[in-house]
This record gives C-alpha cells, structure tokens and sequence, in this order.
C-alpha cells in the first residue's frame, strides 16, 4: 500500500510533528467526508435542518474513519448561482466550529479569499478549491496560515461549465493545468498542494472517461484527490438517475481510483467507502 503525507504549518487533528510543521500521515487512499451546509448541492442540498445535525453527520465520518471532513457553503453543481461570501459564511463557520472542537481534520469547500481566511481562523486546516487556486487573494490566504490546499481543475464557472466542454487533448491539458498550478502555488509560499483533475467539471462523459483512464499519470506527481461521488457521470454510465442511488457507482469509479494510485476520494458515503477501501486493499490491492 502506498504510503502519503500532507504538510501543515500549524497543527492539524491526527497530525503529529514533521520539521517546522506538522503532517497528516496515511497508508492507501483515504476518505474525505462531504458536508454540505447549501439549500441546492445536487445530492444533499437541504438535507442538514441545522448546523447542529451538520456537525452530527461530520462528526460520524470522522468517527467512521473519514482522515478529513470537507464543508461546503455554496453548490458547484452544473448551472448554480453564486452566493456571496457573507452567506456562505453564515452556513460553514458554525459547522467548522463544532467539527474542531471535535477535533476532525476539516477542510473548507471554497474559491474565496474571506471565506477561506475566516474558515482557517475557525479551526479548518485545508483550502479545497474547485476553481483551480486561479485567485492570487486565495493563494495569499493558504500561504499566510500555512495552510495546504486541493488545487482542482474546471473549465469554465459552475455557472456555464457544461454548456460547451472543449479539450484539443483533455489528459494533457488537466495535467499541464495541474503541475503548473501546483509549481506556483508552492513557489508562493503554500505549504502543499493536492491535485484533482475535476470530474464533471467542465467535462462531458468522454473527457470524463479519458481523465478517469489516465489517472495513473495523474497520480505520478502531487497527491491525488478524486471526487466523482454520486456525479452525472454514473447516471450516463449506469442509467441511475436519482443521485443519492449512485453510491454503487461513486465507489466502483473511487475503486478504480485508489487502483490507479489516489491519495484520497471525496465521497457522501464515508462508511460504505472505507469498507470496501479495506477490503480491497485486504486482498492485495
Ligand atoms: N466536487 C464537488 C464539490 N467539491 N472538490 C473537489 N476537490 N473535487 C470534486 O470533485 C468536488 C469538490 C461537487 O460535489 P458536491 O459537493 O456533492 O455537490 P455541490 O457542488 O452541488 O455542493
């Protein structure tokens, strides 16, 4: 089993001391929990009445094993509308809160600077950025906490992404994408970066599929994080179309993740996913 580390500055729960900082530690691919505080995620929108049962559902990921809980203020979903940061805020900063007095690894779902720097200031430890680090004020932020941060790749906003997805070589113009933007983003000062080649996002069924074959080179260089849970892309697959049904789906796809040498999965089914992650890897994979 591959063995992977993500440095901190500043210490992060179940790291322990590793140079100037601090390092979370693990062996074959890990589990980051989704907790979305938005009223329209595309699977779990609305399902959290309070923050309290946020805190709950997080609570039990991490207890499950999830190495660290992600949380979401504003939908990603194909054609959502912006919220502006004083909103996304009111929903995460109470969900953020209570997972670190918790003492779960929380990771903040977001692509802008005030949100990300309240969110490190309320316990997060990880920037989880779907729009790429592209915002110089974002990167600021992770380099001034000392925080590290998932570098993702879209095409697009959310806004438009799937209206007209176009790549001359899609596997080659993700990775470019991905090794330049970790190459700057670690030259600015950003502890460490993990990469995701952003399946769904900006992608249709073909780019997605090609991006999925090829992760064996994606996983070549910085850790890789995948997040396919419950997205379209099973639906085409498999016909599914109500995404709380696609957790099948999400774990054949996060299998062939952790084959191809991923660090980690995004996945809203924390227990379902470290079951058959151990399983796997108790055969041999
Ligand atoms: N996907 C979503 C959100 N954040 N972060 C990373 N790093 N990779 C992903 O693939 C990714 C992500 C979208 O899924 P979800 O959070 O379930 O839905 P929504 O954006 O509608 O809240």
């Amino acid at each position: 089993m591959r063995a992977f580390e993500l440095r901190f500055r500043r210490p992060v729960p179940g790291g322990e001391p590793s140079g100037e900082g601090f390092a979370l530690r693990w062996q074959g691919t890990a589990v980051m929990g989704i907790v979305n505080v938005t009223p329209d995620s595309f699977s779990d929108g609305g399902h959290f009445a309070t923050a309290a049962a946020a805190i709950d559902a997080g609570l039990a990921m991490a207890a499950a094993g999830a190495l660290l809980v992600d949380v979401g203020g504003e939908s990603t979903r194909p054609g959502a509308t912006p919220v502006p940061a004083h909103e996304e805020l009111s929903r995460v900063l109470p969900v953020i809160e209570g997972l670190a007095a918790g003492e779960v690894a929380v990771s903040i779902d977001t692509s802008k600077p005030d949100v990300a720097r309240e969110a490190l200031s309320a316990g997060a430890c990880l920037v989880n950025d779907v729009r790429g680090l592209r915002d110089p004020a974002l990167r600021a932020v992770c380099a001034e906490a000392g925080a590290p941060a998932v570098l993702t790749h879209m095409q697009g906003t959310p806004e438009t992404m799937q209206r007209a997805p176009s790549y001359g070589d899609v596997v080659e113009e993700v990775s470019t994408f991905l090794r330049r933007g970790a190459e700057r983003a670690l030259k600015e000062g950003i502890v460490d970066i993990i990469v995701d080649p952003g399946i769904g996002f900006g992608k249709r069924l073909e780019h997605n599929l090609a991006l999925l074959r090829a992760l064996p080179r994606l996983a070549s260089g910085h850790p890789l994080l995948i997040g396919a849970s419950r997205k379209q892309l099973i639906e085409s697959l498999s016909g599914e179309t109500a995404p709380t049904a696609r957790d099948p789906g999400s774990l054949a796809l996060h299998l062939h993740a952790a084959a191809s040498g991923a660090a980690m999965v995004r996945a809203h089914d924390v227990a379902a996913h470290l079951q058959a992650l151990r399983v796997w890897e108790g055969i041999g994979g």
